[in-house]
């Protein structure tokens, strides 16, 4: 980033904070207390944690204003680029259980042609609601891979169905929503990330219909019901079918 870019961006947040602290008349004391409480967040490693749950929605928001494509979605705190390259499955743990779930479908460009070669990251919790690469000493090759689209732009993998999620809760960040009136609740949720050479990276989520919290997610996601997925079986396995579409980056995007 330039010395431009940082001072303009900072300099914004700096001045609507102070103009927070002025119209609710915030005292010393207060101000003590909300640095004390940011470094204790700092030292519980829950940084990412809470500003996703404030403000990955907005960043979200602004990066759906700039693409013609597929809708925009929540990264979250949990994606490794470490994951690992599959082909039919991704691992997940026997123990843990979980229903069969299949994802498949196409990644196509504006116009409607397959984009061949791309990479999807998949990442999804563990049927208890954790992340691997974060939570419970889980392997970073487990609930998670990158899945590359054939010649015709299609990609499928199977792994388990994820469950209503709690973001981690019992740290700084859960302490600080329920000390708001909040829940800690998201929806079922998979996050995909789709990158191609030539092509915008998309990054999105995919939800289950009905489910609990879609419509009441305590991170803020899910801008249209795009990716709010009906149920559909095949046998006794839930098939998540996505269609992917990938513009170009802004500074290719011709005037309309
Ligand atoms: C998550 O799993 C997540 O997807 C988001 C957006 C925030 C916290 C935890
Ligand atoms: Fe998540």
């Amino acid at each position: 980033m330039s010395q431009e870019r940082i001072n303009t961006v900072v300099s914004a947040i700096v001045e609507n904070v102070r103009d927070a602290l002025r119209e609710h008349n915030v005292t010393m004391d207060e101000y003590r207390t909300a640095i004390g409480f940011l470094a204790k967040t700092m030292k519980a490693g829950e940084i990412p944690l809470m500003t996703d749950v404030f403000f990955n929605t907005t960043v979200v928001e602004v990066g759906n204003r700039n693409t013609r494509g597929s809708i925009n979605d929540l990264q979250g705190p949990y994606y490794r680029p470490d994951a690992p390259m599959v082909t039919d499955e991704i691992k997940t743990m026997k123990e843990l259980g979980g229903d069969p779930m299949e994802m498949r479908g196409t990644v196509k460009d504006l116009d409607g042609n397959p984009v061949a070669g791309a990479i999807i990251d998949i990442w999804s919790s563990t049927p208890d609601g954790k992340y691997s690469g974060f939570h419970d000493d889980i392997p970073v090759e487990y609930y998670r891979g990158k899945v590359k689209t054939d010649e015709n732009g299609f990609y499928k993998v199977r792994s388990t169905v994820p469950v209503p999620y709690q973001i981690p809760h019992h740290g700084p960040t859960g302490e600080l929503m329920r000390a708001m009136g909040r829940h800690p609740w998201r929806p079922a949720h998979i996050h995909y990330m789709v990158q191609a050479d030539g092509y915008q990276k998309l990054v999105t989520q995919a939800y289950f219909e009905g489910g609990d919290y879609v419509g009441d997610d305590s991170c803020e996601g899910m801008h249209t019901e795009d990716f709010v997925i009906p149920e559909f079986m095949e046998g006794d396995t839930r098939i998540m079918e996505i269609d992917f579409v990938l513009d170009v980056p802004v500074e290719h995007q011709k005037a309309a």
